[in-house]
């Protein structure tokens, strides 16, 4: 992620995902905490969706 429009795109995938009650992305840190009780699995795949890289921490 490099810039704000990436932020909001991730934000964006992850609250679509079934279960995400917020997702709250940081750009300085590159990481997101995501609250709610969502598949991680569908996590990842939604931000690889949306042509980035994710892990889970
Ligand atoms: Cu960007």
């Amino acid at each position: 992620m490099t810039c704000m429009h990436c932020v909001a795109a991730v934000a964006k995938a992850l609250q679509k995902v079934p279960g995400v009650e917020a997702a709250d992305v940081s750009l300085e840190n590159e990481q997101a905490v995501v609250t709610g009780n969502a598949d991680t699995a569908a996590l990842l795949a939604a931000i690889q969706k949306e042509g980035y890289e994710a892990e889970l921490l």
